[in-house]
């Protein structure tokens, strides 16, 4: 019984504590927040059970020393002192036992409401996290609008850093799962892009003959089915142009090499 109360007091002091612990100074309960409060749910589920049980067993206690006591009234009209002690005593356990049993159900209520607060708790936070996502996604997308530029069913963001074609294609890559270094299958599309590019700008655009020479390629897959090569392009200059780039001032390509010295334009497909 006292094991059961001290155990009760313990799970109550640590729900108490879970909760400053898991709400943020912004009033945001936490992930780890969200598994504390699973935990503890799960553990008041446990508790209730025992306590319950504990209740049936004073039930049937309570019977037997009402059985015990009925038995002595009738006996009472010639008992000794100490028998009348006894009774006494055996009297006063009773209501001890009554009164415990009350406390008990009164620890089993408690716990019930606490147990479906924490079912409150934990469905406000998988809102309150669903609510976040569904925020962050909707920051993203206002984001994307901001600095993309979109065309038909892609948006295309034009990057100034100038890194190695390979470096590039993985910076499209990083910036979103559906990024990569910018394709071109069609002619409104090229002179879009163009338009991107700041004056006098050379960038690297998603096209490579690194696995076959001359055997031009999108790095990702797409078919390549229009070309927009400049005058005399591509030449393989130095056998060691195989990444290609764009040049702002006449919107056409050229074949380049793939070290660092190009700007680039990531693609994003919707
Ligand atoms: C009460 O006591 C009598 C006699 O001692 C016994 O026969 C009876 O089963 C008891 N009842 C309960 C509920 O314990
Ligand atoms: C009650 O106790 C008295 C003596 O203390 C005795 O004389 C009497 O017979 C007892 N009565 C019963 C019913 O046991
Ligand atoms: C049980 O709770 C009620 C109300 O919450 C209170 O009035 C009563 O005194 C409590 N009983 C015990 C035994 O703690
Ligand atoms: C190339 O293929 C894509 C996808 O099938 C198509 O949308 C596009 O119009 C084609 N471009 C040309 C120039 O045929
Ligand atoms: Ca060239």
């Amino acid at each position: 019984m006292a094991k059961i109360i001290l155990l009760a007091t313990l799970l109550i002091a640590v729900c108490h504590t879970g909760q400053t612990q898991i709400v943020s100074s912004s009033g945001q309960w936490s992930k780890d927040g969200t598994q504390l409060l699973s935990q503890i749910q799960s553990h008041l589920l446990q508790l209730q059970t025992i306590v319950s049980d504990h209740g049936h067993l004073f039930m049937d206690i309570q019977k037997k020393i009402n059985n015990l006591s009925e038995t002595d009234k009738h006996l009472s009209r010639n008992l000794t002192d100490q028998e009348q002690a006894m009774l006494k005593d055996i009297q006063h356990l009773q209501r001890q036992m009554v009164s415990s049993h009350a406390k008990m159900t009164n620890v089993t209520i408690t716990l019930k409401d606490l147990s479906s607060a924490v079912s409150r708790m934990q469905k406000y936070t998988d809102q309150q996290n669903m609510f976040n996502l569904l925020l962050t996604d909707r920051i993203n997308l206002l984001t994307k609008l901001a600095l993309y530029s979109q065309y038909q069913t892609s948006y295309y963001y034009y990057v100034s850093s100038t890194l190695s074609w390979d470096d590039a294609a993985n910076y499209c890559k990083k910036i979103h799962p559906q990024g990569h270094l910018a394709t071109i299958q069609s002619q409104g599309e090229n002179d879009f892009i163009a338009k991107l590019l700041p004056y006098g700008a050379t960038s690297f655009l998603g096209g490579h003959d690194r696995v076959q020479e001359n055997k031009w390629q999108w790095e990702n897959g797409e078919t390549f089915n229009y070309t927009n090569w400049s005058p005399g392009e591509p030449n393989n200059g130095a056998a060691r142009e195989h990444c290609m780039i764009m040049y702002q001032n006449n919107k056409q390509w050229n074949d380049a090499y793939c070290t660092p010295g190009n700007t680039f334009v990531c693609e994003i497909d919707s």
